[in-house]
């Protein structure tokens, strides 16, 4: 597989609660290198932007305000299937359908507050990146 990048955001739940560096660790552990990072108060704007694909839901509202209710963690991870690794890293959205061993299963609050966003394909991963990065701010 190729060496490719995927977009990550640690959210408001786990900033709080202090676990960037756990987060962190997993991501290393399993291979992926952070090679861009910052910690940024998200503004509602750029929020409901970066969630636009879920305008529709019931849950839009609300997952914009919780994503701008505290600092999260924007980050480039960089790897051998970075896109793939890093979801299986993160598991399933709902932590009651995470697998064991998870970020999501391990730190996740709820279904909303799951701690971690992860780009769902190569595609995404790209305009996510560039969203928040300027190439300058990526060093592999
Ligand atoms: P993903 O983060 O695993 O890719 P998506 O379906 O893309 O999941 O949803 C984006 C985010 O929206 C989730 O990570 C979670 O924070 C929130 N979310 C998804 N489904 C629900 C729901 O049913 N209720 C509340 N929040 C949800
Ligand atoms: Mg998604």
């Amino acid at each position: 597989m190729a060496i490719e990048r995927t977009f990550s955001i640690i959210k408001p739940d786990a900033t709080k609660r202090n676990l960037t560096g756990a987060i962190n660790d997993r991501f290393e552990k399993a291979g992926l290198r952070i090679v861009a990072q910052k910690r940024i108060q998200m503004t509602e704007a750029q929020a409901k932007k970066f969630y636009e694909v879920h305008a529709a839901r019931p849950f839009y509202g609300e997952l914009v305000s919780f994503m701008i209710s505290g600092p999260v963690v924007v980050q480039v991870l960089e790897g051998e299937g970075a896109v793939l690794k890093n979801r299986e890293i993160m598991g399933a959205t709902n932590p009651a359908d995470a697998a064991d061993g998870t970020i999501r299963k391990d730190f996740a609050e709820s279904i909303e507050a799951n701690s971690v966003h992860g780009s769902d394909s190569l595609e995404n991963a790209a305009i996510e990146i560039a969203y928040f990065f300027a190439g300058s701010e990526i060093v592999g």
